[in-house]
């Protein structure tokens, strides 16, 4: 009997020390030796035929054996699954040195980052900035900016008309008209009013039916033509660099009088030419159109224009835009091509 225990033993040893990588060819082996139809289980089955003095002698030593032998298969077990373990993480192992790769962040639109300069440079000088409704009507549109309904600037034919009486707004200076009509006694105004107009035309290099004005308006006691004449200055150093210079010409507008167009110096060429796609050569570019308010337009909003005067600007965000980051079409803006809209 001891030494079929200990052939047992031996052969168990073996068995288990052999198994390289496989938990259930190591549980296949315990069953085989420890499990009820075992091969330890059928020999102290064998014990009943044992004298009363060798049963528990024996009983001891195949008891010790069966403790060995789960102890053999415990230690193969924790090894097996070390190795398994680092086999894994071995096979899993990252590559921490691989670059990652680059995340595309967006960005503001062009047309964004020079509105929201143009707002910064006005706010900075004490400007508010208002806001108006893009459907208007055409007292607001026209009629308050001393356009009457003969008037030519006014033909059908350049706006989107709803009804006879609301349109589109064709300029943004009905926001204009609505600040001065909410003040009372002849109150100080400095504003400017950006938002979307609407005219009739075609589209293409330089127009479209839809693009985006910026109006300025200043009334208060005294202003006069130098002070609207040294804001654009300023604002045009602030917009396209130190060394700008502003050029007037005389012009005129219903809406004021006397009125001006303002070229700037070309900020790509700096005025030397030698080919300039920009200013072709000439060294200006007009920017914007200005003047003092006209009286009737003060009076028309319940101002005095005998206390008050005041300056008027008005110019396209796309032509800024255009002007200062040298573009020569139009319809880049609101194409959303990423190609021209991740140069900025
Ligand atoms: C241009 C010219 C201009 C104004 C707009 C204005 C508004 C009020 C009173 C007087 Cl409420 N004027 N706006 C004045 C002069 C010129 O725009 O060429 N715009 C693109």
């Amino acid at each position: 009997m001891e030494h079929k225990i200990e052939e047992l033993k031996a052969a168990a040893n073996d068995a288990i020390k052999k198994v390289a990588t496989d938990l259930k060819e190591l549980d296949n082996l315990r069953v085989r030796f420890l499990g009820k139809k075992g091969e330890l289980t059928a020999l102290l089955r064998g014990m009943s035929q044992l004298s009363a003095e060798d049963r528990p002698r024996i009983g001891k030593i195949v008891n010790e054996a069966r403790a060995q032998i789960e102890n053999l298969i415990a230690e193969k077990n924790s090894e097996l699954k070390a190795k398994a373990l680092q086999d894994k993480l071995a096979a899993e192992t990252i590559d921490i040195t691989l670059p990652g790769r680059k995340i595309h962040s967006g960005h503001l639109h062009p047309l964004t980052l020079t509105l929201n300069r143009v707002k910064e440079i006005f706010i900075n000088m004490g400007y508010s900035v208002e806001d108006g409704p893009e459907v208007e009507t055409d007292y607001y549109n026209f009629e308050a900016l001393n356009l009457p309904k003969s008037h030519p600037a006014r033909d059908a034919q350049d706006s989107f008309y709803i009804t006879e009486e609301i349109l589109l707004r064709t300029q943004t200076s009905p926001v204009q008209a609505r600040t001065m009509q909410k003040h009372k006694d002849n109150a100080p105004i400095r504003m400017i009013a950006p938002g979307r107009v609407y005219r009739r035309d075609d589209f293409d290099a330089a127009h479209s039916p839809m693009f985006h004005q910026i109006e300025g308006l200043v009334i208060d006691e005294k202003i006069t033509f130098g002070d609207l004449v040294g804001t654009l200055d300023f604002f045009c150093k602030e917009m396209f660099g130190e060394s700008t210079k502003i050029r007037l010409r005389p012009s005129y507008f219903p809406f004021t009088e006397p009125s001006t167009e303002v070229d700037v110096s070309c900020p790509i060429c700096h005025g030397h030419g030698g080919g300039c796609k920009v200013c072709h050569d000439s060294g200006w570019l007009e920017i914007l159109g200005a003047g003092e308010v006209h009286p009737r337009v003060l009076e028309m909003s319940g101002y005095n224009p005998s206390k008050v005067s005041g300056y008027a600007f008005g110019c396209g965000l796309e032509r800024i835009a255009m002007i200062k980051y040298g573009i020569d079409d139009l319809r880049l803006f609101y194409e959303n091509d990423v190609r021209f809209l991740n140069q900025f």
